[in-house]
Order: structure tokens, then sequence, then C-alpha cells
């Protein structure tokens, strides 16, 4: 039977068919202010119980992934973060992961810490393109007082132009927290990277123990927290499972939880690992929104090798950050222009930055304010 065009109604779907999907939320729900809506927190997830979410049929799981991202936070916008290496390569571990090792011949240029005027143009220049949020990264197994002392420094500076600051600088004791603390530091980031037995399988220098430490003093020191992991590194889904497990059950969930794809470089152990289903990779950032409903989820390393189709769907599935800039650490990263134009393309907006964010910096009679130069150049 073939249908007469002229009798279709407005619930069939047509050429002209105006249907709304339906809201993901309850009608009650959407009558409240967020703050009121936002999903209870749990920190007793059990193993089965994240299994059994990583096993959903792909559509449901990553329905109930952005009815949960809607309850929490303000749908359509990113949070966007820029990295800077300030102390690259010649590191003593051997995270078999990581072009900065010094066991691996990697090419990576050994670079010594770098001054505070250039990681201070560095950071006027992430806040011009849009970034709210600088993290430094130094490849440390753990910085030396003196080390720490500089770093604490560029930290101010950071901090002095109104942007977010975090820091990745290895292993830490709560003193070193409270150090970096004081200087203004809002975030450390420290990863688990996997699952604890899968870690012995990657790293041998440190122990899972030794993360947990690190995580409990930034703690500790009133710092907030990054700490999430890398996916493609010959895991299994159950590893995947047991370090969102991990970060789920903590005394607090990170603040922000970067999910990274291995970055595959030429000298390290993992070269050559099988590369991961995409699903699967949309299925941990899913999960990771889930299990913990407020935090942001970072779409991390390994955008540079993934289509815009796919990090769609990441962002569907919940995740509400990126980093934002030409590079990572060593490697690449898409180039600002690229993520403005996908980010427009999909009516997604950079998020505003805290309220207590606050530039402290004297304005120079004859050059633009640092916190009012061109947003988006
Ligand atoms: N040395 C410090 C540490 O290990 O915590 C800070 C720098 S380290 C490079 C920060 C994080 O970058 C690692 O924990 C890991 O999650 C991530 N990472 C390093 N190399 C990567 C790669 N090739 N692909 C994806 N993520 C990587
Ligand atoms: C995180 O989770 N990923 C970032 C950041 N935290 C420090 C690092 C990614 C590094 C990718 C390899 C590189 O560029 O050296
Ligand atoms: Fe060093 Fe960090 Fe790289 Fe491990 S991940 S080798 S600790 S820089």
């Amino acid at each position: 039977m073939t249908a007469d065009p002229s009798r279709r109604t407005e619930a069939q779907p047509g050429p002209h068919c105006d249907f709304r999907p339906p809201d993901l939320q309850p009608p009650d729900l959407q009558r409240q202010p967020r703050s009121e809506r936002r999903p209870p927190l749990r920190h007793d997830w059990t193993l089965p119980e994240v299994e059994a979410l990583f096993a959903l049929p792909f559509m449901d799981l990553l329905l109930q992934a952005q009815a949960l991202h809607r309850q929490a936070h303000e749908p359509n916008t990113v949070q966007l973060s820029t990295l800077l290496s300030i102390k690259t390569g010649a590191c003593p571990e051997d995270c078999a992961y990581c072009p900065q090792s010094v066991r691996y011949d990697t090419g990576v240029e050994r670079e010594a810490l770098l001054d505070p005027a250039t990681v201070r143009a560095h950071a006027q220049q992430a806040k011009a393109a849009g970034a709210t949020r600088f993290c430094m990264g130094a490849a440390y197994r753990s910085p030396k007082a003196k080390e720490l002392a500089r770093i604490c420094d560029l930290v101010r500076e950071v901090r002095a132009l109104g942007l977010e600051t975090c820091a990745t600088l290895g292993m830490l004791t709560v003193e070193q927290a409270g150090e970096l603390k004081a200087a203004g530091l809002d975030f450390y980031n420290h990863n688990l990277d996997s699952s604890e037995a899968f870690y012995g399988e990657i790293i041998t220098t440190h122990t899972y123990q030794d993360r947990l430490d690190t995580l409990a003093a930034v703690r500790s020191a009133g710092l907030k927290v990054c700490c999430g992991g890398i996916v493609g590194m010959g895991e299994t889904a159950r590893d995947r499972a047991q370090l969102l497990l991990t970060l789920a059950n903590l005394p607090q969930h990170p603040e922000s939880v970067p999910i990274n794809e291995l970055v595959q470089v030429p000298g390290t152990p993992l070269q050559g690992r099988p590369p991961v289903d995409p699903f699967d990779f949309v299925r941990t950032i899913a999960a990771a929104r889930i299990l913990m409903p407020r935090s942001h989820v970072r779409l991390s390393a390994g955008r540079q090798t993934m289509s815009d189709e796919l990090q769609a769907l990441c962002f569907f599935a919940g995740a509400n950050s990126i980093f934002y800039g030409e590079k990572l650490l060593t490697t690449g990263n898409p180039q600002g222009r690229q993520d403005r134009r996908l980010l427009e393309r999909l009516g997604l907006r950079p998020e505003e930055p805290p309220a207590d964010a606050v530039c402290t910096e004297a304005a120079p009679a004859h050059a633009p304010h640092a916190c009012t130069a061109a947003v988006g150049a």
C-alpha cells in the first residue's frame, strides 16, 4: 500500500516533518535549576556494574550518558585547556607509551625548564586563542626542591593572567603539593593510566600505589585533581572498566578526567599496538561520564587521527573538555582554527572561565591588556 502524502500527519517523519525528539529529562526535572538537579554521586561501584555499562548496546549507553550529562552540565559547552611542555625529555621513568623517557630513542630533544617570560608568552597566546586553563607538563619522576620553586614562579605568572592553572610534574609529597597550592595552582594532573593489574606491564619504575599516594597528597593540599588514563595500550576491556572503577571509587571524583587514546610514537615499546576500535573508545568516554557525572571528561590525546564524526560521538557520549592548541607535550594536536570550526559545526561553544579565575596583572600603558586581548584570533 502506498501512503497518500496529503494524509501525512504531523507525527509522521517526512521531508517537511518538524518532529522534535523528546527532551532527555523528565519535565519536572527540567523545571528545576541545574544546580538542584545534579545527579547523585556514588563511590561504591562494583566491577560487574561497570562491566555491565560497557556491555550495553552502544545507543543505550550513549543515551544514558547524554541524559546524565545534561543533568550535571550546561549542554553544548566544551572546556578548553592548552598544554605546554615546560621541561622536555630525559625522564628517568620507563613508561612504555612515553616519548619522553630517556630509555627510548624517540628523537625528542631534551629541553631544560623554560623561563618565566617564555611560559608567560605561551599562556598569553593560549588565552588570546580562547583557552581558559593552562596546563604545564614536565618530564620528571618527581620535581626537586629548586625545580619546584621555579615552577611555583611559573604558576604565579600564569595565574596572574586570569587563566586556571594546572601542572603535571610526576610524584609529589603533601608539602610539595602545598607549595604549588600556595603559588596559585588550581589543578594537578596525575594519571592512573590503566588498571593496577595492567600497570606493571607498561611501567616498572614506579607503582600504582605511588600514583594513588600522590593523588591523596594533592587532595590533602586542597588542589583539584585531574586524573584519567590511556586507551589503546593493549589493555583489555576489563582493564578499562577497572581504571574507571578506581577513579569513581576515590573518596572524591577527579574534577577532570582525561581519556587519552595512545599516540603511538616510533621508538617507544608500544609503537605498533593494534589500534583501538573507535566505538570502544567512545564507550570508555560514556562510561566515565556515567560513573563521574559531575566531572569534566576530557577527550584528550589522540584527536589528530580522529575524524570529526568520531569526535562528535565522543561529545555526545559526554566529553566536555579538550586539549586546545596545535601541540600536546611533544606530539601534535589539531590546529586551533580546525577545532573552532568543528565546535561551530556542532553548535558547541567554549565554556566560560570560572568566576574566580581573575586577572591580576597591571596593564602596560602602551599595549592592550592581556586579559582583554581578542579571543579566537
Ligand atoms: N611525568 C609526569 C607524569 O608522568 O605524571 C607528567 C607528564 S606525563 C607525559 C603525563 C601523562 O601524559 C601520562 O600520565 C600519560 O597519561 C600521558 N601520555 C604520555 N605519553 C602519551 C602517549 N604517547 N599517548 C597518550 N598519552 C600519553
Ligand atoms: C593527559 O592526560 N594527557 C596530556 C596531559 N594529561 C599532560 C599529555 C598527552 C601527551 C601525549 C604525548 C606527547 O605529546 O608527548
Ligand atoms: Fe616520565 Fe611522565 Fe613520560 Fe613516565 S609519562 S616517562 S614519568 S614524563
